[in-house]
């Protein structure tokens, strides 16, 4: 275990350590940073984020990543653009932190996230015991057409939809920090990060059915994978999740846009690893440039959104 003051973005991890190095930059900029608490998991851990605001009638940016449980390039995604935000000396992103205020929440699958790093690596869902066995797919727990397509009504499987809409506290605690704050903060924009496929994905999931923006949404995607192609070479696919990955409901981002309103929703799914072996184990000399390329894409979407 490391002191959260050596943070960096070359090594995985524990959640202990993310949120002590959140503590340790809310301390060390207290003027922009407060860390939030939406409250706790099955299991009792905090689920906690941060809030960068550089003036209080910004609108923000909200930002998810963690929810499932073995995709560690996700949360370290999310600390390097919280970092990022706190001390880059380029002018456009110093820009959008002085123009935008930011809610990151790296980790708001907390109970799944350790078990990974104590018990089993390749673990998704949350740890809700369900007789002999245990895990809901909280990207499958949302209360938007919930359990319809993509999902599964038994425990025992990776994309089990939990016993009802909403019935984990994982999923409770999201819902309840956006409803009580999508209006009061301005929150115009929510991007869920997920690992692997190199998409950049929005609604819905649930159906083909076209969202009433989606030719913005497309057009800010396009936008992104261009400007992660000139950064790194990679390719980035952009499209609906349901024409781009495959059809499922429940997710976050289909609620944030239906039922929260949110506009601008996007899930990226970030780099897997070179050779094939195991798909959500990236190494760590990846994080940096697998966060940076998604930064950019965050960046030409809000700045493009903004633009309009
Ligand atoms: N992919 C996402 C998953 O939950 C997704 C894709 C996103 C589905 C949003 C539904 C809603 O399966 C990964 N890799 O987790
Ligand atoms: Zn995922």
């Amino acid at each position: 275990s490391i002191d959260a003051t050596q943070y960096d973005w070359q090594h995985f991890f524990h959640l202990k350590t993310i949120y002590g190095w959140m503590d340790v930059m809310a301390k060390k900029y207290p003027d922009l940073l407060t860390v939030l608490d939406m409250g706790k998991s099955t299991q009792g851990h905090a689920i906690k984020g941060i809030k960068l605001a550089s003036k209080p009638d910004n609108k923000a940016i909200f930002i998810e990543s963690g929810i499932h449980a073995r995709e560690w390039i996700a949360p370290a995604t999310a600390t390097y653009i919280i970092n990022e935000l706190l001390t880059s000396q380029d002018a456009g992103v110093q820009k959008l932190a002085k123009n935008f205020n930011w809610i990151i929440f790296p980790c708001v699958n907390p109970d799944g996230y350790k078990y990974t790093f104590e018990h089993d690596r390749m673990w998704r869902k949350n740890r809700q015991l369900f007789g002999t066995c245990r895990g809901v797919d909280l990207n499958r727990n949302y209360p938007d057409h919930w359990n319809s397509t993509g999902s599964s009504s038994d425990p025992t499987r990776y994309d089990f939809a939990g016993p009802s809409a909403g019935s984990e506290l994982e999923t409770q605690c999201l819902l309840q920090f956006i409803r009580s704050n999508v209006q009061k903060e301005q929150i115009k924009t929510y991007i869920a990060l997920h690992s692997y496929s190199q998409m950049l994905m929005f609604p819905y999931g649930y159906t083909k059915e076209r969202v009433s923006n989606y030719d913005d949404l497309q057009e800010f995607g396009k936008k992104a994978a261009a400007a992660i192609k000139a950064e790194s070479g990679r390719d980035y696919v952009s499209g609906s999740l349901y024409e781009t990955i495959y059809p499922s409901s429940g997710g976050s981002m289909d609620w944030a846009h239906e039922e929260a309103g949110i506009p601008i929703a996007y899930t990226f799914e970030l780099r897997g690893p070179p050779d094939s072996q195991d798909l959500f184990i990236l190494p760590a000399v990846e994080i940096q440039p697998t966060a940076s390329e998604a930064f950019t894409a965050i960046r030409t979407i809000v700045e493009a959104a903004d633009e309009k």
